[in-house]
């Protein structure tokens, strides 16, 4: 039970933002991808993403993008920023760029 207590605490720590005490983390139970996992037959757009405050709004970024046709995987990070692996016969990263656009508050930028 403490190990369990740990993981959560690091993975809340990991995020670059302060997170208030009383509140639960609320990627602690969300399975972190890393960039490695990304099809390999897919391609690849990296954007800086403004304005996440919580790892609910990476949820929720996620949740929209991956809706998209043709998107194969989306990671979007604490650090502000999101990779799309995509099949580039279905769409674009302007196209990617204007669905996460409609997830909220938030900017983003291709890097
Ligand atoms: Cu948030």
């Amino acid at each position: 039970m403490f190990r369990i207590l740990a993981l959560v605490a690091t993975l809340c720590a990991g995020m670059t933002l302060a997170v208030p005490a009383a509140d639960a983390c609320p990627m602690a139970d969300a399975k972190m991808a890393a960039a490695g996992d990304l099809p390999k037959d897919a391609s690849l757009v990296r954007y800086s993403v403004e304005g996440m405050t919580c790892g609910s709004c990476a949820l929720k970024i996620r949740e929209v993008v991956e809706q998209l046709k043709g998107v194969k995987m989306v990671l979007v990070h604490m650090d502000g920023t999101m990779e799309v692996a995509f099949d580039d016969k279905l769409t674009n990263a302007d196209a990617i760029m204007a669905s996460a656009t409609t997830a909220g508050e938030y900017k983003f930028k291709k890097v």
